[in-house]
């Protein structure tokens, strides 16, 4: 018996498979689920088409989450399989690059912070308002994914971290509008990765080798270990977990000294 049995989830963010989103498709698909992709792009179309066959998907849609009409006619496609689904996975985050890195104001622009906060928070909203009137079948589930830079300010993240605060508290807005739905919203705030996202940020070893010494597991995370817990909030046991962010990061936001 899966946990996700008689599930559909659209799958917004694999580019790699280094992606946390090939993480939670592959815990999803392993739990029983049926999943369908999107892309951001034709240069990772291919890409996303060989993950998605790997996991007996044949449902691939392009999605610029930046683009209203793009957004509109993912759900329209999707209708043609699918005529409800029950899970929304939001694995999206961008930031021009030169903000995330050295001094937080003296590196920001007006279009940096509208675009971080426009692609890695507005397009949660987004998709969730596109996805609505085919997640009606009760007990469905949303989740998306943050960072401990939401709460608490980090070296580089810098607009990120303001564009995180907003997709949590999305999350709770979200979570109080689609309640009376059946759709339950989370976030899921993940310790560091290596992922094409972090691949290049200037001292991304540096947090990696941090959570390693100070973290109660002293260890770092993977993408299957987000995907299992993924797979749980968006199944029916989390059924009364709605509007909260899950840490999984092997402790580390829980310690102040170690
Ligand atoms: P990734 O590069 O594999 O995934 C990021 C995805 O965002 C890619 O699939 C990319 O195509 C997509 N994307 C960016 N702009 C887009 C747009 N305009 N339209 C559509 N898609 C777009 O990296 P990842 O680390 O798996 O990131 C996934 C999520 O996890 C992000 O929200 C990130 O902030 C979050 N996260 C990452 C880490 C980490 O250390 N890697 C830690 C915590 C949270
Ligand atoms: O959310 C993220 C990264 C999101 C991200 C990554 C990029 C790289 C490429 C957003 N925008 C861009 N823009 C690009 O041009 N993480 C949680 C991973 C991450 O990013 C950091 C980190 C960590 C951890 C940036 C600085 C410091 C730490």
């Amino acid at each position: 018996m899966g946990l996700l049995n008689n599930k559909r989830a659209l799958i917004v963010g694999v580019a790699s498979n280094r992606s946390i989103a090939w993480g939670i498709a592959q815990a999803m698909h392993r739990e029983g689920a049926q999943l369908a992709f999107t892309y951001q792009n034709e240069k990772l179309q291919g890409r996303v088409e060989k993950f998605a066959s790997e996991l007996d998907s044949k449902i691939i849609l392009p999605c610029d989450v930046g683009n209203d009409e793009q957004i509109r006619s993912v759900f329209d496609n999707l209708n043609k399989y699918w005529d409800e689904f029950d899970i929304l996975i939001h694995s999206v985050a961008f930031a021009p690059r030169e903000l995330l890195d050295g001094e937080y104001l003296k590196n920001l622009t007006r279009e940096g912070f509208l675009t971080a906060h426009e692609i890695s928070s507005y397009s949660f909203s987004a998709l969730a308002n596109a996805s609505r009137k085919m997640m009606q079948g009760g007990n469905s589930a949303m989740l998306t994914l943050s960072y401990l830079g939401a709460v608490r300010s980090m070296p580089n993240y810098n607009v990120m971290g303001l564009a995180k605060a907003s997709l949590e508290a999305n999350v709770r807005y979200m979570a109080s509008n689609l309640g009376p739905e059946g759709i339950r919203v989370n976030g899921i705030s993940a310790g560091p990765i290596r992922t094409l996202a972090s691949s290049g940020i200037s001292g991304m070893r540096d947090f990696l080798t941090h959570v390693e010494k100070v973290s109660p597991l002293r260890r770092n995370i993977t993408i299957e270990e987000v995907g299992n817990v993924a797979a749980f909030l968006c199944s029916d046991y989390a059924s009364a977990v709605t509007g909260e962010i899950t840490y999984v990061d092997s402790g580390f936001n829980t310690v102040g000294m170690s």
